[in-house]
């Protein structure tokens, strides 16, 4: 029986993760480590919250002296850290915490996970820790081209930066440890539990509620979008099949400009739900500072090494995810009352 320990499992992709995990396999013991910040939900795991195999711990990655007691508590066999601060525009607010937790609770990981893993002969059996990065620590596209694993990192917000200098402290225990690790650079994800600070989710929820939908800049910025079980297949089959040591980007061609995104949605909203729901919703706002202007993934690695592809087409996940927002209105009301008000005032004022 293998045991997983899931940091950030109350997040978005890592509540997926859990939830996908549990699904998949019978015997396994998975525990979920997770401070519970802002973006943190238990609710997401109300699915497995009585699953003897799912256990939680609330500890924050950066307390070194409590992640070392979850090692000693549990026979690890693989780390996935997801726990991050995952927001660009709150990054360029208050950086120091993207630090702490990105940069400084990955090294924390690092280390207590060497400690239990390593053997007297310096080896450290079959375990492996595996880093869910973003293709933001690439940087920025031109209108052609890729990111390849080759690509040099060029993070430009204080988010990327964080998530790229963790990679290289994770790269740096490969090399001077023989530390057993793969990292993952995937590109944007939606899909259901998505905090609503995010684009997608955030233009659902105000398209329903009758607000403007605010664009940054021209709105002609591309991401390259992915549903979120497809990410959480390409971490299994990395965690099962990937080579130590190697990077995987992940992603599968769909890039979209923001603007055709959220008329996607509103075109959607406008057939399905309420006919008022137009185009002319759309707010052009003053610009995200630093914003990178197009990511796109060359996914050739992973799915010539590790025989990974993408199953969602575009047009069908996000049906799924708009039904999903649509169909648990309660969560939405949950995570968007409190702190995210004060939240988004301080973005987007009184719109
Ligand atoms: P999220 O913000 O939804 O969730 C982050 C989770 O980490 C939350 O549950 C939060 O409580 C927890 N957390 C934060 N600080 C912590 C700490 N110090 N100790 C323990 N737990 C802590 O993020 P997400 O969108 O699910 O992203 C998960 C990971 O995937 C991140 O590492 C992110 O960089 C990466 N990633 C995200 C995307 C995307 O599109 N969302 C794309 C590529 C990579
Ligand atoms: O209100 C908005 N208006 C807008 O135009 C918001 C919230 C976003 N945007 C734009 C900015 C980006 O070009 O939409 C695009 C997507 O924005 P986000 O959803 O904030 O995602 P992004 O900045 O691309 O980063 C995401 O993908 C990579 C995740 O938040 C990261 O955690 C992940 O690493």
């Amino acid at each position: 029986m293998k045991t997983y320990l899931i940091t950030g499992g109350a997040g978005f992709i890592g509540s997926n993760f859990v939830l996908y995990l549990l699904k998949r396999y019978e015997d396994i013991c998975v525990v979920n480590v997770d401070a519970l910040t802002y973006a943190g939900n238990l609710e997401n795991l109300i699915a497995v919250e009585n699953d003897d195999r799912y256990h939680f711990r609330k500890v924050n990655i950066c307390d070194t002296r409590a992640v070392d007691r979850l090692f000693e508590q549990f026979d690890v066999d693989f780390v996935v850290n997801f726990a991050a601060e995952s927001h660009v525009d709150r990054s360029i607010e208050t950086p120091q915490v993207f630090v702490n937790t990105n940069v400084c609770g990955t090294v924390s990981l690092l280390d207590a996970a060497r400690r239990a893993w390593e053997l007297d002969d310096g080896s450290y059996g079959s375990k492996k820790f595996l880093q869910v990065s973003t293709d933001e620590v690439y940087g920025s596209l031109g209108v052609d081209g890729y990111f390849t694993e080759d690509t040099p990192l060029d993070p430009h917000s204080p988010y990327s930066s964080s998530k790229a200098s963790a990679d290289l402290f994770v790269k740096a225990y490969g090399d001077t440890y023989g530390f057993p690790f793969n990292i993952t650079r995937c590109s944007n994800n939606y899909g259901p539990f998505q905090f609503p600070e995010k684009l997608i989710p955030l233009m659902i929820n105000n398209a329903l509620h009758g607000k403007k939908l605010p664009i940054y800049g021209d709105g002609l910025n591309i991401r390259d979008w992915l549903y979120v079980e497809d990410h959480c297949k390409a971490i299994d089959v990395v965690i099962e099949r990937g080579r130590l040591g190697e990077v995987y980007n992940v992603g599968g061609h769909n890039e979209r400009t923001n603007v055709a995104i959220v008329e996607t949605i509103l075109d959607y909203l406008s057939c399905n739900v309420n006919e008022n729901i137009s185009r002319d919703l759309i707010d052009y706002v003053s610009d995200r500072k630093g914003h990178d202007r197009r990511y796109g993934i060359d996914p050739k690695k992973i799915s010539n090494e590790l025989g990974w592809m993408p199953d969602t087409p575009f047009e069908d996940g996000i049906k799924k995810t708009i039904a999903w927002y649509l169909e648990n209105k309660s969560w939405v009301e949950g995570v968007t009352s409190g702190g995210y008000q004060n939240y988004y005032k301080a973005m987007y004022g009184d719109r």
